[in-house]
């Protein structure tokens, strides 16, 4: 971390401009063995950090620097001209949900009213992950699967690149990351066992149904 960097981080507490690069919520090797330190270190401290400073850097001095993160996303959205902004501003806000969307205890039974939501939706939790697995694996090149609440209803949706639930009008619950920086250095090629052993062992379903409530 360079000088600017630690002075960023020590004013920005609270701030719209500049975008705080977010503590994550557990030690890097937390989620082992599911998902490397290694994997973290380079998926939080480069990728998530890069993501940030280009942000920071796009906005300096524009009509977005006073703007926050959800605002930036939504004003940037399906405009050509401002897809960097866009990309680097919606690659924040995932990172940090991603990051929530897991946790050392998770998988496992979904909290009761989750689960009722879940079973009037897919049928069964098995089935909701199916269906998440699915989307995840589905997603051709870079991309994120998400669980969303669209009106009173779940459902699963994949998106490409940097693009959000938010801007469709859905409300996400959860998400996995399957840009291949997100799993190739512990699974290679396997993005099924990454997404499948995610949700078997580390997916937040309390985090989730924080986010329906
Ligand atoms: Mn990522």
């Amino acid at each position: 971390m360079n000088k600017k960097d630690t002075n960023n981080s020590a004013t920005a507490i609270g701030a719209a401009s500049p975008h705080v690069f977010t503590p994550l919520p557990y030690a890097e090797n937390a989620l082992e063995p599911i998902i490397t330190a290694k994997t973290i270190s380079f998926h939080y401290g480069k990728h998530h950090k890069g993501y940030v400073d280009n942000l920071n850097k796009l906005i300096a001095g524009t009509e977005y620097a006073d703007l926050s993160l959800e605002k930036i996303i939504t004003s940037t959205a399906e405009r050509p001209e401002r897809i960097a902004i866009f990309n680097n501003a919606a690659q924040t806000w995932n990172h940090t949900f991603y990051w929530n969307s897991l946790t050392p205890n998770g998988g496992g039974e979904p909290p009761a009213a989750l689960m009722q939501k879940i079973e009037a939706s897919f049928g069964s939790v098995d089935d909701c992950k199916k269906e998440l697995a699915n989307a995840a694996v589905s997603q051709f090149g870079s991309g994120w699967a998400w669980l969303v609440l669209d009106g009173g209803v779940l459902k699963v949706v994949k998106t490409a690149n940097a693009n959000i639930p938010m801007t469709m009008g859905f409300t996400p619950l959860l998400t996995i990351d399957v840009w291949e920086h997100a799993y190739y250095l512990d699974y290679q090629n396997r993005r099924v066992d990454y997404a499948n052993a995610v949700l078997d062992e580390l997916i937040n379903w309390e985090f989730a149904l924080q986010n329906a409530s």
